[in-house]
């Protein structure tokens, strides 16, 4: 990201509609006024430690308390230095306590409709004997496991049972391939891996074990896998390697002390999207990372003792580490999890779910928002929504029209929205409307969330007028902020803190409106968003460039009505390869195979340049123009020339 920050921002949205927290729902609420929010931010702002300590004494249960709230060595935070905590005794052991022991924590459908509800005893039990089943197979405190699963509760169980026993979780979605699979397992040294048979998925399987298999071909420090039996799929277990994770459960204890571990012992590390073809292994850690989860979800989605909550997303995003799991569970909540696709057996599954478990919180994304209400009123006006209180949407700015969608015809008028905008490198939300609090205005993730201080800037980092756009930062450490980037806190200083020194940059364009109220404008750098998934312009482009054909590619996002950006490769060929229909499909599942089904082109085009500037840098402007049709191309499966461009080439630098 170093150096990024370069272009200046035009801002172009402009929306003044305004939607007043409705009385009733500001009175139940946890923050309930505006005064109470300016009251908060304030005495945050004023004394930022004291304010997270008091909330880290309230909120959470420590085994030792703390000797210093933070240790602040930029770019390196230490928070709550000192202390001894564990993440899944706050998400479990202190619930058993009262009337939550039977209480349901997860809520679990799967696909084909098939059922399960753990209560908070339940999953204890499980997590416990998990936890037993990894220290047999000789899993330590500090040790990777790469978790490579459907969305089911073994999922659930497995990062718990890590959590509990200090070793260092490393999920990777299902959707990605064996390839992107390896090359996660390779850079965080797993030791043992965790997957399924299978998945269920639009009605068909998700192949799991089988890429693990492949992946670990090329792997040195995995010893053990285990396996969930989920969709009965013929697999082949390896002797010594493979175990069933049904039969190493049914002898294993159910005692398990949770681990006294430091407050800044790594909790997981999940990879995500840079600039540059390898994904960076973002480091969360305990203590200041359930810190941020646990607030930021009881006041955001204003949990209360009876709520049913349901996050869409898939726990293998940063999304369902931090509000599937970690962030609702810790408030002792009930989160629902559902394993397969939101159209699957018909386009109505999410409100048949909403319906059949009285969901009150809803927590989803904008490219689901816009891809079910192209598919008409009429499927969720088949189901009674009426047990919802509160939507929620996070991964890319929500267009108007959606947001208003979202509000009518799921929130029935009624539901406060809140918009989220958050990272994986943040860990828990950073700005947002606290739902009795703060007017909405569709398309604005309004405000930083308390303890928040967050800025727009320019390339100076010099705050900039109302409704002028820039760079959206944050100046001060928080408490689930990512520590490093796994083993290299080089690539962690220049990526976050390098462009504006002393203060993260988020790679996010941003404004400020009049009222102070913050509207995302995407991301600045080359990091497409594509169905609110992150994926580096260069991590295509690698994955095109192994493909013995391609001398060259250049990948660029376009404008999509549903996923948001729709992905762009411009392609130049090795003499003697042709470019046809047929190597474009060639190309397109290349790419699948390399990092995942979310990373296909949805076009490829063949040129004989890029264009380039004298240094050798990509004209992405320039192919961004063409990508979002800016200039009539034709659909075509001959040659396409873009030698014109070039000739740009000496006005550039
Ligand atoms: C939680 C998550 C982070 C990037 C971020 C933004 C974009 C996320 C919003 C948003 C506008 C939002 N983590 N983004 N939330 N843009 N409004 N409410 O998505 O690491 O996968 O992606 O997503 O560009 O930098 S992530």
């Amino acid at each position: 990201m170093a150096g990024k920050a370069q272009e200046d921002i035009t801002s172009v949205l402009h929306e003044n509609r305004l939607f007043k927290p409705n009385s009733d729902f500001s009175k139940q609420a946890h923050i309930k006024s505006r005064t109470a929010y300016n009251q908060l931010y304030k005495k945050a702002e004023k004394d930022p430690e004291a304010f997270w300590a008091d909330l880290a004494k309230k909120e959470l249960t420590w085994f030792k308390p703390w000797t210093e709230v933070l240790d602040w060595k930029p770019p390196f935070a230490k928070w709550f230095v000192g202390g001894k905590i564990n993440v899944s005794s706050n998400c479990l052991d202190r619930h058993l306590e009262g009337p939550r022991k039977n209480k349901a924590a997860i809520i679990w459908e799967g696909e084909p409709g098939d059922t399960r509800t753990l209560t908070y005893q339940d999953l204890h039990r499980e997590v416990c004997q998990f936890a037993n089943v990894l220290k047999n197979k000789g899993v330590k405190k500090g040790d990777r496991v790469a978790l490579y699963m459907p969305m089911i509760p073994e999922l659930a169980i497995a990062m718990l049972a890590c959590a509990r026993i200090g070793a260092t979780h490393s999920i990777v979605f299902g959707g990605f391939s064996a390839a992107a699979l390896r090359d996660r397992i390779n850079d965080a040294g797993a030791k043992l891996v965790v997957t399924a048979d299978g998945g269920n998925r639009k009605g068909g399987v998700l192949t799991l074990k089988d890429k693990v298999d492949e992946a670990l071909k090329k792997t040195e420090s995995v010893e053990t896998m285990i396996v969930v039996k989920r969709t009965n799929s013929d697999v082949k277990m390896k002797k010594g390697r493979d175990y069933w994770w049904h039969e190493e459960m049914k002898g294993a204890s159910a005692v398990c002390k949770a681990a006294q571990l430091d407050s800044e012992h790594p909790l997981f590390i999940l990879y995500t999207s840079g600039t540059t073809g390898k994904p960076k292994g973002i480091v969360h850690t305990t203590g200041g990372y359930l810190l941020g989860a646990t607030v930021s979800s009881k006041w955001i989605f204003d949990l209360k003792e009876n709520d049913t909550y349901w996050c869409t997303a898939d726990i293998g995003w940063v999304t369902g580490h931090t509000y599937i799991i970690y962030g609702i569970l810790s408030n002792g909540a009930t989160t629902v999890m559902y394993e397969g696709v939101p159209t699957y057996p018909e386009p109505d599954r999410l409100w048949d779910i909403v319906e059949k478990y009285r969901v009150n919180i809803f927590y989803t994304a904008p490219t689901a928002i816009r891809a079910l209400s192209r598919l008409g009123n009429e499927w969720p006006k088949k189901h009674d929504l009426s047990s919802l209180r509160l939507l929620g949407s996070v991964g890319e700015p929500i267009n108007p029209e959606a947001w208003m969608w979202y509000h009518k015809v799921i929130g029935g008028g009624n539901c406060p929205i809140v918009d989220t905008w958050w990272q994986t490198e943040t860990g828990s939300i950073m700005i947002t409307p606290l739902p009795g609090a703060i007017a909405t205005k569709p398309g604005s993730a309004t405000l930083p969330f308390p303890g928040i201080e967050a800025e727009v800037v320019n390339k100076k980092g010099k705050k900039v007028p109302a409704d002028v756009g820039g760079y959206l930062i944050i100046k001060r450490p928080w408490p689930s902020m990512l520590r490093t980037v796994w083993k290299n806190p080089k690539r962690f200083k220049e990526t976050y803190w390098s462009d504006f020194p002393g203060v993260y940059f988020s790679g996010d364009g941003a404004r400020r409106d009049k009222d102070g109220y913050i509207w995302i404008m995407g991301r600045v750098d080359d990091v497409m968003n594509v169905s609110g998934h992150r994926l580096g312009t260069m991590e295509v482009e690698s994955a095109l460039v192994s493909h013995p054909t391609v001398a060259e590619s250049a990948v660029v996002g376009a404008p999509d009505e549903i996923k948001g950006t729709a992905i762009c490769a411009f392609v130049t060929l090795n003499t003697g390869h042709k470019p046809n229909e047929a190597l474009k499909k060639k190309l397109k599942a290349h790419v699948t195979q390399e990092i995942g089904a979310i990373a296909r082109p949805d076009q490829i085009r063949f040129t004989n340049h890029l264009p380039k500037t004298r240094s050798g840098k990509i004209m992405r402007r320039l192919l961004r123009d063409i990508a979002a049709g800016r200039e009539a191309m034709g659909d075509t499966s001959t040659l396409e020339d873009y030698t014109v461009l070039a000739k740009l080439r000496q006005d550039e630098d």
